[in-house]
């Protein structure tokens, strides 16, 4: 009988064991594990999977308008692994004629030799010297590009333009919240993304990373450098990417936590990321800026995102 109530008692806390060593798994499956297990599954063509969860959006040590810095949850969703190429805007541009503000409006800005100055006849065929683009040169982000023109691009192929809030927290590469799509250093001479370096300071007097070296003076074809923890490459440098908000500098300090998007309509645009003119520091994941919608310019792209189901 004795022998009976412990064989009970052990059976009794090996289950109890158990549920709790399954239970405690379930909860600590983390937003990178669930990353990758859904990428294994099933995902759109050339998109990762972005899990729901909840991020730190802004910093405290950044500019006035990253503040404050607030908690944001996020439903889960696609985004783009690279930026929008020459060559998926030109299958845009083949299927529906479309017509980019740069070609309405006189140009774009391109670096002239001595300065950067909007030129008649810029367009998105055009690089950041006004040289028209090689057949070559078709895996480089599209730039010369409008709000306006990465929206129509975004609607014609399903998609849609992230949310600030989405940019940052897909850049920042899941529950570690890095600082920097590459981590949380400043940058070292490991060469990690496209930026203002060695070789862009040889064309252009412009405040540059000092012994850098990442090969481009401008542009880098999509994907040249190590994608961040979610998979995805270029969110800091080569091009600056459109987001789908309004630009408001105050919108943190009244911004809902759940799925914020700025739909107050003024005439500027977030966009994010820098480009191959910024420097490290301004790297930053949380890092703002804007432009009014209808502008172009040399540097700036976008990537799309997508509703997951
Ligand atoms: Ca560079
Ligand atoms: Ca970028």
């Amino acid at each position: 009988m004795k022998l009976f109530k412990n064989f009970l008692k052990i059976s009794i806390l090996a289950v109890l064991f158990l549920t709790v060593t399954c239970k405690n798994n379930a909860e600590t499956k983390s937003i990178n594990e669930e990353h990758t297990n859904h990428n294994k599954k099933s995902k759109p063509l050339n998109m990762v999977f972005i899990p729901a969860g909840v991020f730190t959006m802004g910093d405290s040590s950044g500019q006035d308008m990253e503040k404050p810095v607030h908690e944001v949850e996020l439903d889960a969703f696609y985004m783009d692994t690279h930026e929008i190429t020459l060559d998926d805007y030109g299958k845009f541009v083949d299927a529906t004629n479309y017509v980019t503000d740069a070609e309405k409006n006189g140009g774009s800005i391109i670096y002239d030799g001595k300065d950067f100055v909007k030129t008649e006849g810029i367009n998105w065929r055009f690089d950041g010297s006004g040289n028209q683009h090689t057949e070559e040169e078709k895996k480089q982000p599209v730039t010369h590009l409008s709000w306006n023109d990465a929206n129509a691009y975004s609607n014609w192929i399903g998609k849609r333009l992230p949310t600030e809030a989405e940019w940052e927290y897909a850049a920042r590469g899941g529950e570690k919240g890095y600082k920097y799509a590459w981590g949380n250093d400043l940058l070292g001479k490991e060469v990690v993304a496209n930026i203002s370096d060695e070789n862009y300071i040889k064309l252009v007097e412009w405040p540059h990373f000092e012994s850098y070296d990442d090969g481009y003076t401008m542009a880098s074809p999509v994907g040249s450098f190590a994608p961040n923890s979610f998979g995805l490459y270029d969110m800091a440098g080569n091009a600056w990417e459109w987001c789908a908000d309004y630009f408001d500098e105050n919108y943190y300090s009244k911004s809902p936590k759940k799925n914020p998007i700025n739909n107050e309509p003024n005439e500027r645009r977030v966009m994010r990321g820098n480009s191959w003119d910024g420097r490290p520091g301004m790297m930053r994941a949380s890092r703002r800026t804007s432009d009014i919608q209808s502008n172009s310019y040399t540097d700036t792209g976008f990537r799309c995102v997508k509703d997951a189901e």
